[in-house]
């Protein structure tokens, strides 16, 4: 078996998901290529040591750079704020690395540009770990619409809903909280859970080609957990749009850190002229289909398990009727990137596609400013 050697920055949340996608892959997934958990890098020599025992890495680093010069690195995967990713990147494709970043690809569209440029230059293999696509029931979703199995789309409906930065008292910045400090992140929940449900919409419906945005800061000030000074919150922290797809559907998306009770309702909605699509991630194995052909007498919304083997991704796992969740969506990104790796391939979406809701991310945040809508360019 051929073997891939990752060297992985940053070990928070996200340095945890995919590790254990690495070590995970290969047991359910019959593949070419085998990842090794060669380094991984972080600042604080103590930590990072500990993750490194922990999740079985051969070695670690202090310093990025490094971990990027070495020869026996074939990977770099990006698990680091999202202030870091286009320096990181820009450098892994220089030194001839292939990439996996963390979502967003960038704080922005320019930096996202840059950084496809220079992918592109060095014709690296990359992915972007928009995970939410790989949820067998939401890849089914992608192809009922890709079968015409809904006809015409109508409308599209999207929401992320969480309630973790509701106390005032909570400071901004800093490892555990970079995601209320707009210079760490780029935006707030634009970035960190619209972008979520953009990606998986322009993957199933197609382009977006124009939106209308509104957020809302509604705890102006923080403790900024670096400096011990109070400033302003710079972040969204709810966004709603409306938008319009190139195909004539319509559609609104919601997110918030503001919804007291819901964690992570992560939904999506599709009405067509022939069918209905709906998805929940509080029970991400189960989608809920309504079929207008069905004349009989129990015509009405159906509940499919997705737990069978020819449905998405499957037939890896257990026996019919037993569910996988939340952690296996990056198993099985990582298997669609070792496939891709075998064939010469990126894997979908690769730094250019992520790049489209970096662009949407951007247009929506300008139109919340302006007040007007904003045409994307196809
Ligand atoms: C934020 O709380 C967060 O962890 C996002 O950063 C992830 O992308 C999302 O999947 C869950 O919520």
């Amino acid at each position: 078996m051929k073997t891939l050697n990752i060297g992985m920055i940053g070990y928070g949340f996200m340095g945890r998901t995919h590790s254990n996608a690495y070590s995970q892959v290969n047991h359910f997934f019959d593949l070419e290529y085998k990842p090794i958990l060669k380094a991984v890098c972080a600042r604080n020599e103590e930590r990072v040591k500990a993750f490194a025992e922990q999740w079985g890495y051969e070695s670690y680093e202090t310093d990025w750079r490094k971990l990027i010069a070495r020869d026996d690195i074939d990977a770099i995967d990006i698990c680091t704020p999202n202030n870091l990713h286009k320096e990181i990147a820009i450098a892994a494709a220089e030194a001839g690395k292939m990439i996996l970043c963390e979502k967003p690809l960038a704080r922005t569209a320019d930096e996202g540009e840059e950084m496809c440029q220079a992918i592109e230059k060095a014709g690296v293999l990359n992915t972007v770990w928009y995970n939410y696509r790989r949820v067998p029931a939401v890849t089914l979703a992608k192809q009922l619409v890709d079968d015409g199995r809904l006809g015409r789309i109508f409308h599209y409906r999207a929401n992320f809903l969480q309630d973790w930065t509701i106390s005032a008292d909570l400071p901004q910045g800093g490892e555990a909280l970079w995601r209320l400090d707009a210079e760490a992140a780029g935006s707030g929940v634009t970035g960190d859970l619209l972008a979520h449900c953009i990606d998986t919409a322009v993957w199933i419906n197609g382009p977006i080609s124009s939106v209308t945005a509104m957020t809302e800061t509604f705890i102006k000030e923080r403790t900024h957990t670096l400096t011990g000074e109070v400033t302003k919150v710079d972040i969204d922290d709810a966004c709603s749009f409306l938008a319009r797809f190139a195909n004539g559907s319509t559609a609104i998306f919601e997110a918030t850190r503001y919804a007291r009770g819901h964690k992570a309702l992560n939904t999506l909605e599709i009405n067509g002229e022939k069918a209905s699509l709906s998805w929940d991630l509080h029970d991400l194995h189960r989608l809920q289909v309504f079929d207008h052909s069905d004349e009989s007498i129990i015509r009405g919304w159906h509940n499919v398990h997705v737990s069978d083997g020819d449905q998405p991704y499957m037939k890896n796992w257990w026996v019919p009727g037993l569910q996988i969740g939340y952690e296996h969506t990056f198993i099985h990104h990582v298997a669609d990137f070792l496939a891709g790796v075998a064939k010469g391939e990126s894997a979908s979406p690769t730094f250019r596609e992520a790049q489209e809701t970096q662009i949407i991310c951007d247009a929506v945040l300008e139109s919340a400013k302006s007040g007007q809508w904003v045409n994307i360019p196809s």
